[in-house]
C-alpha cells in the first residue's frame, strides 16, 4: 500500500526561533511581523517562540547553526533582507547567506528555513516584505511549521 509523508499546519506544540538581521531592518521588521503573524496564527505559543537578532544577514548562518545544534526547538526561522547596491558585496552577502543556512540545516539535521529576501532595490525589499508580493516572513513561518511537524514524522 502506498504511504504519504507530509507536514500538517498546526503549530500548536513546536517551539521556533527566528533568526532575524537588523541591517536593512526597515524590511526585516516587517518579515518579523508576518512570520509571527503566521505562527501565532496556527496556534503556536508565544511562550515557545524566540527571536534572535544579529547585525547582518552575513551573520545568520552561524547564529542559526548554533540554535539549531542546541536542539531547543523544533525548526529555525531566518529572516534577513539583502539588497543590491554599487558594489559586489550584495553578491557574495547573498550567496553566503544561502549556502551557510542550507549548511546549518544539514549540518544539525533540523529544519532552518530560508526567509531572505534578495532584491535589486529597497521599493523591491518591501514588495515581498508585506506590501505587493506578500510577506516572505509569514511563508517562511509556515514552511517552518510544515517542517517541524515533518521532521517528527521522519
Ligand atoms: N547585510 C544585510 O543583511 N543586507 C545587505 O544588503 C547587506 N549589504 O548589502 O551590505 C549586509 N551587509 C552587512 C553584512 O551582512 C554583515 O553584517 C557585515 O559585513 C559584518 O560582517
Amino acid at each position: 500500500m502506498m504511504t504519504t509523508l507530509e507536514g500538517q499546519l498546526q503549530a500548536g506544540k513546536y517551539k521556533f526561533a527566528i533568526v532575524c538581521s537588523r541591517f536593512n531592518d526597515l524590511v526585516t521588521n516587517r518579515l518579523l511581523e508576518g512570520a509571527l503573524d503566521c505562527l501565532k496564527r496556527h496556534g503556536a505559543k508565544e511562550q515557545n517562540l524566540q527571536i534572535v537578532w544579529v547585525p547582518g544577514a552575513f551573520e545568520i548562518p552561524m547564529v542559526a547553526r548554533k540554535v539549531a545544534a542546541s536542539k531547543k526547538f523544533s525548526a529555525v526561522i531566518c529572516l534577513g533582507a539583502v539588497v543590491r547596491g554599487a558594489t559586489p558585496h550584495f553578491e557574495y552577502i547573498a550567496a553566503e547567506v544561502t549556502k551557510g543556512i542550507a549548511q546549518a540545516a544539514l549540518a544539525t539535521d533540523m529544519p532552518v528555513i530560508y526567509g531572505i529576501i534578495t532584491a535589486d532595490t529597497q521599493e523591491q525589499a518591501l514588495e515581498r516584505a508585506g506590501s505587493k508580493s506578500g510577506n516572505r516572513g509569514f511563508l517562511a513561518a509556515m514552511n517552518a511549521i510544515e517542517m517541524a511537524d515533518l521532521a517528527g514524522q521522519l
